[in-house]
């Protein structure tokens, strides 16, 4: 790799300019990995207090070193040409880690971090053949992907990159899934961009450290063209049922297309990727049907109707809520906002800034630095929490907090809540949730609360009687006069893989298996009866306590990539997996939930179903199911040998 002095922004004015406004802990690990200094880490060590930007106290004058001596690593490298190190020296390296998040980083990690980072060239996490099969044995082999959101994509790109065929089915009209569908003032991330992107397809154009959709949909958009993926997805087409062939070994796939008519595909493996916050919660409030003015669904946003000057209600206080009240109450004559119970949300300085001109020279130009920031938010956003979020049988506050930690979390969240809301105390009993932080999904504080000091904004607590033509009206009798209702209700999350019918081997379908909300399965990925049926962002996939689900995302694919090239290598027809680690998986995974904070009896949410099993949430740390998935044993299977 070369260094890039005098591209992207132009002369070294530009590279002084960028190293003056790039972050200092990752300029300070990209000079210990060009320079191999070792002194330079010991002194900035005390300064360093975790991963997050905002976490150190490195001094004004011990960062002007860094960076002038930065500049001059940089310099000489360009005019002598010298190669740059790929990976530092093992000793060098855990230092680096170490020292750049202010804690010892454990070993287990450091795998999973340098592929997270990929600093060589190579995809660490590409599936390579180890006896490619020949080309007849590819091009008589077929995939078929349900959906094109970043799933998806990430699958078939990964396919594609193997040489084996696919098709991807997708019921809109382009791409990008959650990211095309959400267009509700506000919509956006609040994993950190930098890392929420593949960990192949790095953006260094993020404009904000937590970007909006159009950003996110854009990005998606990109890739499908980069990796030159649209050609092998039917859009406008809706897969309703998949049927299991045992002679051939072959899935059917039922598709609906844009013009009503139906048709038949098959399949040597079926791959879903529909997500599980894909098919709108729509709550059943007695005259909200009759409703005369506009009423949608955040996920199904009618941007037909403007929201400027009128009476809106917005039903639902969670992640979706939290990004569209602030977006649209300073346009609305009057926003009512009907919650049921509150949400837990953190301050993050970066949450509203914008990425400088010079960060994104840095993160373009200067080598090494998007891994070594990649890395720091990789961190700084992952396992720290998970500890924390294990309940202390012996703590004495059970209902408000899990352990003492959770109880300092508790405590800082307050603090916030409260200098937020300033003269407005009268809101505090309405807001602080009364279960322990991370009970609910964790969001980030989009101005919420100085949202809700507004003059035109009331919050209401009470709950919904039934709805008027004009008005909503709550059980206590009052009427909130509205002219247009926002559904911010969420998503069917345990009803999985719904409404398709899945039909497996026995003739029975996923639903008859899984009731209504009661999703199992191998790793999320795989379950008996279903041969050759693989999910992505299946049951018990969803991250509850850091990470990102492109992270997620990544680790199925893979172990999806050695499936197939286990069956592709050695002519296996069909891989079903066994019952016993099926059921021993799943039997470990309630075990974890029940010591965990969303099993808490006091609060509801969409992880768990109506008996309170935990469907939608991994309870392992990041770096366990790394693991769980880096490797594929054919043993967990049984294999089927073709018909001949
Ligand atoms: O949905 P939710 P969401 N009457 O289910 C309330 C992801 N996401 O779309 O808490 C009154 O969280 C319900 O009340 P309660 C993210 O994973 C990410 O906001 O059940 N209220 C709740 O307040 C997230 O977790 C991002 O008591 C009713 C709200 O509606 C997931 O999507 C952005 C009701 C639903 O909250 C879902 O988030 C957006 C009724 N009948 C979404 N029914 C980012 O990355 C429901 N509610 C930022």
């Amino acid at each position: 790799m070369d260094v890039q002095l005098n591209d992207g922004l132009g002369d070294a004015g530009h590279l002084r300019a960028a190293i003056d406004e790039a972050d200092i802990v990752p300029l300070l690990l990209v000079l210990a990995h060009l320079s191999g200094d070792e002194a330079i880490l010991d002194e900035a060590a005390p300064y360093i207090h975790g991963a997050w930007n905002f976490m150190h106290t490195v001094p004004p004058a011990l960062q002007v070193g860094i960076r002038d001596r930065l500049a001059e690593v940089l310099r000489d490298y360009d005019s002598t040409g010298r190669a740059l190190p790929a990976t530092p020296p093992a000793h060098l390296l855990r230092k680096m880690l170490n020292v750049g998040v202010g804690q010892a980083v454990p070993e287990e990690y450091v795998p999973l971090l340098l592929e997270e980072m990929r600093l060589g060239e190579v995809d660490p996490r590409s599936v390579a053949w180890r006896a490619r099969p020949p080309a007849e044995v590819l091009a008589g082999f077929r995939a078929v992907v349900i959906g094109a959101g970043l799933s998806g994509l990430c699958m078939a790109i990964k396919l594609r990159e193997a040489g084996i065929p696919f098709t991807i089915i997708e019921k809109n009209p382009t791409v990008g899934g959650t990211w095309y569908e959400n267009t509700y003032p506000g919509c956006g991330v609040d994993t950190p961009n930098h890392f929420f992107s593949y960990s192949f397809a790095p953006n260094h154009d993020w404009p904000e450290h937590f970007s909006k959709r159009n950003e996110l949909w854009g990005y998606l958009e990109r890739c499908a063209d980069e990796y030159d993926i649209r050609r092998d997805i039917t859009f406008d087409t809706e897969v309703t049922a998949a049927r299991w062939d045992a002679a051939r070994a072959r899935w059917d796939v039922t598709v609906r297309e844009a013009d009503g008519a139906t048709a038949t595909l098959e399949a040597n493996v079926l791959i879903t990727a529909v997500g599980q916050l894909n098919r709108p919660s729509i709550p059943d409030i007695p005259g909200l049907k009759d409703f005369p003015g506009p009423v949608f669904h955040t996920g199904q946003w009618d941007h037909s109707q403007s929201v400027v000057g009128k009476r809106v209600a917005m039903i639902g206080t969670g992640a979706s809520g939290m990004q569209a009240g602030p977006s649209i109450a300073p346009d609305v004559e009057h926003l009512t906002i009907f919650q049921r119970t509150p949400h837990w949300s953190v301050h993050n300085p970066n949450y509203h800034a914008r990425v400088s001109a010079g960060k994104i020279w840095a993160l373009k130009n200067i080598p090494f630095y998007a891994k070594w920031n990649r890395f720091l938010l990789f961190w700084a956003s992952s396992d720290g929490l998970h500890a924390s979020l294990q309940i202390d049988p012996d703590w004495p506050m059970p209902d408000r907090s899990l352990n003492a930690t959770n109880q300092q979390f508790r405590d800082l969240l307050i603090a916030h809540i409260t200098k937020e809301l300033g003269e407005r105390t009268d809101l505090l009993p309405k807001v602080v949730p009364d279960y322990p932080p991370y009970g609910k999904r964790m969001l980030r504080d989009n101005h919420w609360y100085r949202m809700l000091t507004r003059p035109n904004v009331d919050l209401v607590t009470e709950r919904i009687d039934h709805i008027d033509p004009d008005a909503i009206v709550t059980r206590d009798g009052a009427r909130h006069p509205a002219e247009m209702i926002v559904l911010a209700t969420g998503f069917q999350a345990g009803r999985m893989l719904w409404p398709m019918q899945i039909c497996g081997r026995e003739g029975d379908t996923l639903r008859d298996r899984w009731g209504d909300d009661d999703p199992r399965a191998y790793l999320g990925i795989t379950t008996p009866g279903f041969p050759n049926l693989f999910m992505l962002y299946g049951p018990n996939t969803n991250l509850g306590h850091g990470g990102s689900i492109i992270f997620h995302t990544e680790c199925q694919v893979h172990y999806i990539m050695q499936a197939l090239r286990e069956m592709l290598e050695h002519d296996i027809a069909s891989l079903e997996c066994r019952q016993a680690p099926h059921d021993a998986y799943n039997a470990r995974v309630d075990a974890a939930h029940r010591n965990m904070v969303w099993s808490h009896g006091g609060v509801g949410n969409w992880y768990k179903n109506a008996r309170g099993r935990v469907i939608a949430n991994s309870p392992w740390r990041l770096v366990d199911y790394w693991a769980f998935t880096r490797g594929f044993s054919s043993t967990d299977f049984v294999l089927g040998q073709p018909d001949r």
